[in-house]
């Protein structure tokens, strides 16, 4: 069966920006105390070997907080732990190939930045779980982002994508609100948690916000 998932408060895990492989790990484990929802893995500056020592480390963590736990690109990553599912981005390999290589009941979510890739992402019916759509705002955490869509791009890739969407990019305690009044499936973040000196309380205010803006 497919793994369900909530997008609610979605870590993105940067091993770099939390400080390391150790202190990802604490901060994987108190994003999750703090309400986390989901948590992917995204090196991007860090070589396999090291992706699949923290990966296996972190499944574990995420198992006990029964929250899905996926891997950004690295299909042979995600299927070397035994991950949930992966992330890709439009450069990745295609969700076709992401679907063939993990089955039917994994989790599976694509970024999108355009209306024309969000219209595309929707002949993908049982191949795709969810889209990520950004950057909402100009962040410093991914060099190669695309121009930053704002409240309004996020908006109508919403109305227009028949997934549920995360939102992503430079989203931190004081944008949150404004963000979520585009009615995203969720807040995606890696800087708001990982550089946070207190990750736990960064997740649990970003997840009051959220609970806040669904009352
Ligand atoms: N994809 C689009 S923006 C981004 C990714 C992975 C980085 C988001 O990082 P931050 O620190 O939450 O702005």
């Amino acid at each position: 069966m497919r793994t369900s998932f909530d997008l609610s408060l979605y870590l993105v895990l940067d091993p770099v920006q939390c400080g390391g492989h150790d202190a990802a790990i604490a901060v994987a484990r108190n994003a999750l105390e703090g309400g986390a929802t989901l948590v992917q893995l995204r090196a991007p500056e860090w070589h396999k070997r090291a992706w699949f020592d923290l990966a296996r480390e972190v499944l574990p963590i995420a198992r006990a907080h029964r929250v899905p736990f996926v891997i950004n690109d690295h299909i042979d990553v995600a299927l070397a732990v035994g991950a949930d599912g992966v992330h890709v981005g439009q450069r990745d390999l295609s969700v076709d190939i992401a679907r063939r290589l993990l089955g039917p009941d994994a989790l599976i979510g694509l970024s999108v930045s355009t209306l024309d890739e969000t219209e595309a992402a929707d002949q993908l019916d049982g191949i795709v779980d969810y889209l990520g759509a950004g950057p909402v705002y100009a962040t410093p955490t991914k060099s190669d982002a695309s121009t930053p869509i704002g409240i309004d791009g996020l908006a109508s890739i919403v109305r227009r994508a028949r997934f549920p969407t995360v939102a992503i990019g430079g989203i931190q305690s004081h944008n949150a609100a404004d963000v979520l009044r585009a009615k995203p499936a969720g807040l995606a973040v890696v800087s708001a948690i990982c550089k946070s000196p207190n990750p736990r309380d960064a997740a649990a205010s970003l997840a009051a916000t959220i609970a806040q803006s669904r009352t």
